[in-house]
């Protein structure tokens, strides 16, 4: 498709959402706006960087061995600056602590330092992108045995605090160097595999641990605290520390305390299959200003399967549009695919993504809520119904034209070409 022909597309689509009430133009400027955080763990299969630790555990797994894998962190942001060249609109970038670059710095976890991450400053400057951040709490000879910030052994409990206290101030140095504020975000894979004879004292610990790790005032116009709850793990079934209630209260505690700079992860895999994560939104913006959601996508468990659109994804945004939220509710995607093209599986992912928004933004949501205030309740559902068919396509196509990124499947080709060229000589 030509670039004659998507324009000739657009018009027609944009004056049958205006028929509904839709401003396509408008939508357009508010999908361009809308920061999505890339995660750099899709490229290397959650491997990391580190000299001393590596590999995933905690209950996470990636599969796959599709050639070319990212080895160095140059081939790394290389694969990332790819995938970055085939999407539309703004984004940020997600990085663990274990993409630390120590050089020949014998350096553990809990001593990172801003230092570390250099060449990803430099390169996040380059591509004018701002860094989200991530303490690592698996992949550890410290983690083995899925305990952390909860660890009965004192001093293996003091090097995690130490390392969640590190990882905040390398995101807080982030935000100070790159001029836009850095989220933080805390996920423990805490757990036991079979019952634990006390819960209580492991969630009082992580309490604990917690509070001494966000007892050091770092300013929030350049670091946000988040925290990341689970329902289980692949080696801990029976029991997860850090719940999703546990972190309720931890975030009313918290706040209590004057930190209203923490706010809750909700990654859309952590939850029971039957749980709807877009029913959260409004329940949570009820009471905190912001909240982080983590787009992935479980298959019969928190699989991190490649983003795709799927109605929970999409209800995920419709809820977030109908709550006029798009600025309230950071969104960054996190999965892990190795069984296809890595830089492919970013593209797709980033791209459900955004469109997901996109779908959501171009609801007549005007018109739906005046049927509901006026009780015809099946207007509303037709009209829902309807929303669902119109062409979005056209505005989507004409939305990468503009941000002059390949439209519709163009995108493909490109990514057969790196790999080609790249991928393959990589052994
Ligand atoms: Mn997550």
């Amino acid at each position: 498709m030509n670039k004659h022909q998507i324009e000739t597309q657009y018009q027609a689509a944009r004056e049958q959402y205006a028929e509904l009430g839709v401003d396509t133009e408008a939508v357009l400027r508010q999908l361009e706006q809308l920061e999505i955080s890339m995660h750099c763990w899709q490229g290397d299969d959650v491997t990391g960087l580190e000299q001393m630790a590596g590999g995933t555990s905690g209950g996470i797994m990636s599969t796959g061995s599709s050639p070319g894998i990212a080895r160095d962190g140059d081939e790394l942001r290389d694969d990332m600056a790819m995938a970055l060249s085939l999407l539309p609109g703004r984004h940020r970038v997600n990085l663990h602590a274990s993409y630390a670059e120590t050089g020949s710095d014998q350096v553990d976890r809990d001593s990172y330092e801003m230092r570390h991450f250099e060449a990803w400053l430099n390169w996040a400057r380059q591509h004018q992108l701002a860094v989200d951040f991530n303490p690592t709490l698996f992949g550890h000879r410290l983690a083995d045995d899925n305990m952390t910030l909860t660890h009965p052994d004192e001093s293996t409990r003091q090097f995690w605090i130490r390392h969640c206290q590190a990882s905040r101030r390398i995101a807080d140095g982030f935000g100070r160097a790159l001029g836009r504020p850095s989220i933080c975000n805390i996920w423990i894979p805490d757990g036991s595999k079979d019952i634990p004879a006390d819960r209580g004292v492991l969630r009082r610990r992580l309490k604990d641990s917690l509070d001494a790790i966000l007892s050091e005032a770092l300013p929030g116009e350049h670091l946000v605290d988040a925290i990341e709850s689970k329902l289980f793990g692949v080696g801990v079934e029976s029991f997860t520390a850090g719940s999703h209630e546990f972190y309720m209260g931890y975030l009313a505690h918290s706040h209590a305390l004057g930190r209203r700079n923490v706010v809750l992860t909700l990654d859309m895999g952590h939850y029971h299959p039957t749980e709807a994560v877009s029913d959260k939104i409004s329940a949570l913006l009820t009471f905190y200003p912001r909240l982080l959601v983590h787009v992935s996508r479980p298959v019969k468990w928190d699989s991190d399967h490649v983003v795709i659109t799927d109605d929970a994804l999409q209800d995920l945004m419709r809820e977030i549009h109908r709550s006029d939220a798009f600025d309230r509710v950071s969104l960054a995607t996190d999965f892990f695919d190795g069984s296809i093209n890595r830089i492919a599986a970013w593209v797709i992912g980033l791209r459900a993504t955004r469109r997901a928004a996109l779908q959501a933004m171009l609801e007549p949501t005007e018109r739906i809520r005046e049927a509901e205030a006026a009780g015809r309740l099946a207007d509303r559902l037709a009209l829902t119904e309807e929303a669902k068919h119109l062409p979005a396509q056209a505005i989507w196509n004409e939305f990468c034209v503009r941000e002059q990124v390949p439209a519709g499947l163009n995108y493909l080709e490109p990514i057969h070409e790196y790999e080609r060229k790249i991928l393959r000589e990589r052994s």
